[in-house]
């Protein structure tokens, strides 16, 4: 073993959600690494891009340090958080070693020499399979730390609301928030979710990109963006505007981009589309009204009610 090998096994292990990091991505990184340091792995939390305006509002609440954007992993030993597909996570990723996983979304094709430690359950976020780790291993949660594990339930359940919400999530809600001292979750959540209203100041291609998936959907280059707004109406007037950045960014070599502009209170999207085949949009998601927009009715989860059927679709 070389000097660079020595060095980097005894570098942290870097704990990584994918790009375009949003709350479970970046609380799960900081929860992560807090329980694998304390379980004698020393590890670090890093993020693909910047908070968004919703988890600058978690850190700044719990007074978490913002994790360091950091792009390349090369040569380090990795946990993934919040994601396993290629696309989403670091672009190096296979210059790495994954030594392990905590995911709430569908095997996204990771593949490993060695085997490594999996953590990936049917739940509404990453921070409640997050809970159960710290439950099992018999360590303790910090006060901050399930504050915005708290939080990233809220983010990513969309308050209970959405229909990937399970029984197990809002029972580690409970608990996070004694921990936490948060005595009102509705009350708190409400206040946390509408800091995604926030959309004065920003332009189309700014919106566009804040929540952007990019997805390898059988060979064809798909990108599903998605802003949860308390009231959807307040993007009416940006549509315009969303549309031209789609155009730009579907040049960047994307078959189809679709934006989910999806209202909480409401509970459904109206669904933004540009693609080479827009056929193939419409019978997957079963639109009505052809054209570059639809509204959805029950549609809030881009993961459980908009990827499967895409997938499908492009086969
Ligand atoms: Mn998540």
């Amino acid at each position: 073993m070389g000097w660079g090998a020595i060095c980097a096994a005894a570098d942290p292990v870097l704990v990584v959600g994918h790009k375009n990091p949003d709350t479970d991505s970046m609380v799960s990184a900081i929860a992560v690494a807090h329980l694998k340091t304390r379980q004698g792995i020393p590890a670090v939390a890093i993020a693909q891009g910047p908070p968004n305006l919703e988890t600058r509002f978690v850190l700044d609440r719990f007074k978490l340090a913002t994790p360091p954007v950091l792009r390349s992993v090369a040569g380090r030993r990795v946990i993934l958080v919040d994601h396993s597909d290629y696309p989403l996570a670091p672009d190096d990723l296979t210059k790495g070693e994954v030594v392990g996983l905590v995911d709430h979304h569908k095997l996204g094709g990771l593949a490993t020499d060695k085997p490594i430690e999996v953590w990936v359950f049917p739940v509404g976020c990453t921070n409640t399979v997050v809970a159960r780790m710290y439950a099992a291993a018999g360590i303790a949660i910090p006060n901050d730390i399930a504050g915005a594990m708290l939080s990233a339930i809220i983010s990513d359940t969309l308050l209970f609301k959405s229909p990937t919400t399970t029984q197990e999530d809002r029972d580690a809600a409970a608990r996070l928030a004694g921990i936490a001292g948060i005595a009102d979750i509705e009350a708190f959540g409400l206040k946390q979710l509408a800091t995604r209203s926030e959309i004065a100041g920003m332009s189309g291609a700014d919106l566009l990109h804040a929540d952007l998936k990019t997805f390898d959907m059988h060979g064809h280059k798909v990108g599903v963006a998605q802003l949860e707004l308390m009231d959807g109406s307040l993007l009416a007037p940006r549509k315009d505007d969303l549309l031209a950045a789609m155009r730009k960014l579907k040049g960047e070599g994307y078959h189809s981009i679709l934006l989910m502009l999806t209202d909480i209170t409401r509970q459904g999207t109206d669904l933004l589309v540009v693609s080479d085949d827009v056929g193939i949009i419409e019978t997957a998601l079963g639109l009505k009204s052809p054209g570059s927009s639809a509204w959805l009715p029950g549609v809030v989860s881009r993961k459980q009610q908009v990827i499967p059927s895409l997938e499908k679709a492009f086969e």
